[in-house]
């Protein structure tokens, strides 16, 4: 990667951390309505994934959406109006924080239901292959999804049909103030995909070069195998689940260097 395009990763993730940081003000002073959730932390995870594709591919995402938005290409400016519930927002201002949209940036959505937007990534992907291209539809999802039937049910049909999907869970260790071992059978989430024999890989969250490279790895082997596909990308919320999370549940770590996403590990829950 040339200096430039690292420089562009650099410029998105502290685009996306500056524009939260503002609509975190916002919310405070009562601008903003509804449910926000921040994902500041996690800028690297969907800012070395979406590097990888290309525009024909698409995303789709839960709802903690404003940076991949911003990664997709929506303006700064259109999230935020989106933020404020203006029309000149991303979904004329209808959607909100949790409903950021682009059909144009091919980013369909923003979804508030837990893993609802799983089967429609199947969908988008069973469209592509009746149409007879290799798009890559690549999902987006918290380790909490994966507790969720819709998960297992989209991983299935997409094994079984080799639809054209790469399923990417970031996984922040927490769904909500449950820690990931409090609520899932395996705390590697990667194995999951073990059990719908689909090919996978563990990555650091918190290293942007290190999902684009195997952002790129995954997404050329979905396109030229035209089978499914699995992220489990370690990361870390520094802010709480949503604006209104008082946080007892844990304490946040002093990062130590060099140590990925490991120095992020929880202290307690
Ligand atoms: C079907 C459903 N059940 C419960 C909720 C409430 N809820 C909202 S976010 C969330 C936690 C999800 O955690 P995770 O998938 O790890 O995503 P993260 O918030 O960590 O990004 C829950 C339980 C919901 N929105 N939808
Ligand atoms: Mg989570």
């Amino acid at each position: 990667m040339n200096k430039e395009r690292l420089l562009d990763l650099y410029y998105q993730m502290v685009l996306i951390r500056r524009v939260e940081e503002r609509g975190a003000e916002l919310y405070q002073a009562g601008k903003i309505g509804g449910f926000m959730h921040l994902y500041i932390g996690q800028e690297a995870v969907s800012t070395g994934l979406i590097a990888a594709r290309e525009p024909r591919d698409r995303v789709i995402t839960a709802y903690r959406d404003h940076g991949v938005a911003i990664n997709c290409g929506i303006s700064a400016n259109e999230v935020m109006a989106e933020l404020l519930g203006k029309v000149t927002g991303t979904s004329k201002g209808k959607g909100g924080s949790m409903h950021m949209a682009s059909v144009e940036k091919n980013m369909w959505g923003g979804h508030a239901i837990v893993g609802g937007h799983l089967p429609i990534a199947s969908g988008l992907a069973l469209g592509d292959q009746y149409a007879g291209n290799d798009n890559v539809t690549i999902c987006m999802f918290g380790d909490g999804a994966t507790n969720i039937g819709y998960f297992h049910e989209a991983l299935n049909l997409a094994k079984t049909w080799n639809l054209r999907v790469l399923w990417v869970c970031e996984n922040n260790q927490y769904g909500m103030g449950t820690a990931v071992e409090r609520a899932s059978a395996v705390s590697e989430i990667r194995q999951k995909a073990e059990g719908y024999g689909m090919k996978n890989e563990r990555v650091d969250g918190m290293d942007v070069l290190a999902v684009y490279e195997a952002s790129k790895k995954a997404i050329d082997y979905v396109r030229t195998e035209g089978k499914p596909y699995m992220l489990e990308i370690m990361t870390y919320r520094f802010r709480g689940h949503s604006m209104g999370d008082p946080e007892r549940y844990r304490t946040l770590p002093k990062p130590v260097p060099n140590r990925g996403w490991k120095s992020y590990s929880r202290m307690c829950s």
